[in-house]
Parts: C-alpha cells; structure tokens; sequence
C-alpha cells in the first residue's frame, strides 16, 4: 500500500463513537508500503500519544511523524464538539487526498 491508497480510505468523516462524546483512542500505525515515511497532523485540538503503545512515556502533540511498520497509541480528548481536520503533514500526501475529519458530537 503506498500514500495514495491510503488516502482512498480515508477521507470519509469518522463519528466519535468512543466512550464518552469527545474522547477517542486508537492505534495508529503506519503501514504503507513504499512510503518512507508517514505523519499525522490534527488541526484545533492537541492529542496524547505513546509511542510503540508502551511504558510510561506520553508525548502532548499535534502531530506524529512514523517510519514504516511504526505504531503508537493515540488518545484525542476533544474540548469542543464540530469538525477536526486530520491529514498527512506531506504535502504531496495530503493532495492526494490523505485527509479525512473527525465528526464530534455533544
Ligand atoms: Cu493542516
């Protein structure tokens, strides 16, 4: 998989359905092929994130940059409801789609 095919999948809005209404955890990982390297950029909030998903160490980001097979959890608490913007911090990346929206709802 390289940049453009995951942007193909990802540009759809994705609805906070976690536990509570503005708090969402997930794994990010950068599983792209041919791609070098990845990154992930949140605009209007700030999020934690433990690189590898272990040990003690929580980094408080707006942006992650992974190698290829790099992994980390990541933990958005949003303080506000609306829309949020992600997308790769590439450039050439994010024109080719690699963006997408997280929806929050009260
Ligand atoms: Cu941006």
């Amino acid at each position: 998989m390289d940049s453009s095919t995951a942007a193909r999948s990802s540009t759809r809005a994705i609805r906070s359905a976690c536990a509570g209404p503005s708090r969402c955890a997930s794994i990010l990982a950068n599983l792209t092929e041919f791609d070098l390297v990845n990154s992930l950029h949140l605009h209007g909030d700030f999020f934690r994130y433990q690189p590898t998903g272990t040990g003690d160490h929580w980094e408080y980001t707006d942006t992650v940059v992974q190698c290829q097979g790099q992994r980390g959890v990541l933990e958005i608490e949003f303080a506000n409801t609306g829309t949020f913007m992600f997308h790769a911090h590439q450039s050439e990346f994010a024109e080719l789609g690699w963006m997408g929206f997280f929806e929050v709802e009260g």
